[in-house]
């Protein structure tokens, strides 16, 4: 899962870049703030920690994401840099500065309003080109497919009104078929806003509410630069530095949940002796895809998947014959549906 950090010059993105992976890019104008800066973050999860324990395996591994901290779009330009690169990303952060600076007055509202706009517009012009393009076709023409013409038809208006794709009302069927535009605005966004220390339990106003309620972008509320802090302490020094600002949980654990939860994602497991590691599905995935995302041979080849729960095998100290011999270890098939929490062993053959 990739995740891609965007927002304007001193909103304060490579700050939140280094509090989320622990780096120590330098940040401001002693920056190179056309340089891309890229990162993988653990996703901390304490069942990990608890099937480590009972399996004592050579190595864990946990479910990773990566962070891609973007160059700072230039506030006069407007313009945001690498944005055709956001195509790629799973989900987007972008970040506005509402943190007070040198008697400069924030406007956090208009910054995201300009990054959402920036990104209507980016799909608006990959749909009206797509479309100038099919109406040249011949009728005949290979790959012409009159129904996908006809549904990013009924998408141009709602573009030009300047509204999202994620407020079309697209059914699954639909966004599938539409996957292989990446556009901007079906992509889960949330919108960071960077503010003071003193301000982090307070909810973002209205204005901003009904900003992000339009854009359908979850708001979220942060302080890159004492997060930035904490994170260079001692971990009980960060606990005791949390706790002061009312916080239970570093940055980097706040944001990946939300993240999680926002694309819709989930994870499951697999234990041995050698490995007991982490997955990253979306929800409601088929248990052969979800094989394929710990080895494409594993999709390819899958007969069965042998699946319990964390619950379960918690429950009886990691012994999975007892496991069996309670019936507590099923033999799914290749469309059962993967649940958070799972753990599988799958069978395959190539
Ligand atoms: N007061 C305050 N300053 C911040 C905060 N976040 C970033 N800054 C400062 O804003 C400047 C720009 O930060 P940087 O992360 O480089 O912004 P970028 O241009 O978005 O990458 C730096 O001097 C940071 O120290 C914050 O939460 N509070
Ligand atoms: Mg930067």
């Amino acid at each position: 899962m990739k995740i891609g950090l965007y927002g304007y010059e001193n909103a304060g993105s490579t700050t939140l870049f280094n509090a989320i992976t622990g780096f120590n890019i330098p940040t401001g104008f002693s920056g190179d703030r056309q340089q891309t800066h890229l990162g993988t973050v653990k996703v901390p999860d304490p069942r990990l920690d608890v099937l480590t324990g009972l399996y004592n395996p050579k190595r864990t591994i946990h479910a990773e994401l990566v962070f891609t901290d973007f160059p700072a779009a230039s506030r006069e330009k407007k313009a945001l840099s690498n944005i055709q690169e956001a195509k790629s990303m799973d989900l987007l952060v972008l970040l506005v500065g509402a943190f007070s600076s040198d008697g400069q007055k924030p406007d956090p509202v208009g910054e995201l309003e300009n990054l959402l706009t920036e990104m209507v517009i980016v799909d608006l012009e990959h749909v009206s080109k797509y479309l100038e393009k099919q109406r040249k076709l011949p009728a005949s023409a290979a790959g012409k497919d009159p129904r996908l013409v006809a549904l990013v038809e009924r998408l141009l208006p709602h573009l030009e009104n300047g509204l999202p794709l994620r407020s079309f009302g697209l059914t699954s069927e639909e966004e599938t078929a539409l996957r292989g535009f990446s556009f901007l605005t079906l992509k889960p966004a949330l919108a960071a806003i960077n503010v003071d220390e003193t301000r982090l339990s307070e909810k973002p106003d209205e204005a901003m509410d009904r900003l992000a309620e339009h854009h359908r972008v979850r708001p979220f509320l942060l302080s890159a630069r004492v997060e930035e802090e904490i994170g260079r302490l001692a971990p009980e020094d960060q606990e005791l530095f949390l706790a002061d600002l009312g916080l239970t949980e570093k940055l980097s654990g706040r944001l990946l949940r939300a993240a999680y939860d926002l694309a819709n994602l989930m994870c499951f497991f697999t234990v041995g002796p050698d490995e007991v590691r982490a997955w990253t599905i979306e929800k409601n995935t088929p248990a052969k895809q979800a094989a394929g995302v710990i080895h494409s041979d594993l999709e390819k080849g899958f007969i069965r998947a042998e699946v319990f729960t964390y619950d379960d095998i918690v429950e009886v100290k990691g012994n999975e014959a007892e496991l069996k011999k309670r019936g507590k270890v099923r033999l799914e098939g290749k469309d059962y549906i993967v649940r958070d929490g799972d753990i599988l062993h799958v069978r395959f053959n190539v």
